[in-house]
């Protein structure tokens, strides 16, 4: 398994782990989420705020579009995957995450990580050009012409605008993420029961939060979201799919382990 870190687990040698139905107050189990979110979000928002001036020129636009399918695939894969990395650790730190049994933490993943990314997608994102922060600069949809697969990234821009448009916090980010994950509905689950009492408490956190912050009408809006993330992965799995079976050489040998043990 490529999935580092997913061993056997050991409460005693993890400080960030308490047992769903032991936490004791739900601001811990937020803390802890919202904690987990800053430390593997990659970029800070501000960092990424104050990059928004630098826009790929029609040169590098050029360069993007002039790349073969198989190459740009390659490319964005490896950028995918280092992304997906930070979301399995992420996963990692959500309390209770760990007690699930390594099967359901990969199951769990296989289907969330790529939500997960598309959530945080939203932070490096600028609504007022529609950009997205790509290999250092911010990217257009036409960047990814090369990659033949322009509805998926239409919808992916898409679903990025719309999620800015809830001007969500870094807090409601780091909730709506684990809720995201945490998810018993995802196909091959073992122990269904387990992941519901984990899921119970990140809702509890969501919900906890939003009241908090006076935003009760986002929950709503957040599950209506979770459906479009639900086609936006099929959508991904069936270019991938597509994909592997014309270039099967690249898919097999140049992309990344985790991102074909998690896709493929
Ligand atoms: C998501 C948020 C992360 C940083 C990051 C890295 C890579 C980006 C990704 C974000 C958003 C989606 C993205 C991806 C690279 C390629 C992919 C732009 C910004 C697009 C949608 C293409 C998908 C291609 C597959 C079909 C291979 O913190």
């Amino acid at each position: 398994h490529d999935l580092m870190g997913i061993h056997p687990y050991n409460p005693l040698e993890d400080p960030y782990s308490l047992y769903p139905h032991s936490v004791r107050n739900i601001d811990e189990l937020c803390a802890s989420i919202v904690r987990s979110h800053r430390e593997t979000s990659q970029y800070r928002v501000e960092e990424l705020q104050a990059l928004r001036w630098k826009v790929f020129n029609r040169e590098e636009i050029q360069t993007y579009q002039s790349k073969s399918v198989d190459e740009m695939w390659q490319h964005c894969a490896v950028r995918l995957t280092d992304a997906v990395q930070y979301v399995v650790e992420f996963a990692k730190h959500i309390p209770g995450f760990r007690m699930l049994s390594q099967n359901d933490q990969i199951a769990l993943l296989k289907t969330g990580s790529m939500e997960v990314v598309l959530v945080r997608m939203s932070r490096s994102f600028n609504t007022e050009n529609n950009t997205v922060f790509f290999d250092g600069k911010f990217a257009g949809a036409e960047v990814f012409k090369s990659l033949a697969c322009g509805d998926l990234i239409t919808a992916v821009f898409e679903f990025a605008h719309g999620m800015c448009a809830l001007k969500l916090t870094e807090h409601q980010i780091a909730l709506f993420s684990a809720l995201v994950l945490i998810n018993t509905d995802r196909p091959c689950l073992e122990d269904r029961g387990r992941v519901q009492r984990v899921q119970r408490s990140v809702e509890l956190g969501l919900t906890h939060i939003l009241h908090r912050d006076n935003q009760e009408s986002l929950m709503h809006k957040l599950y209506q979201k979770t459906a479009v993330l639900r086609s936006l992965c099929i959508m991904h799995m069936e270019k991938l799919h597509w994909f592997s079976q014309r270039y099967p050489l690249t898919a097999h040998s140049m992309f990344p382990p985790l991102y074909k043990e998690l896709f493929a």
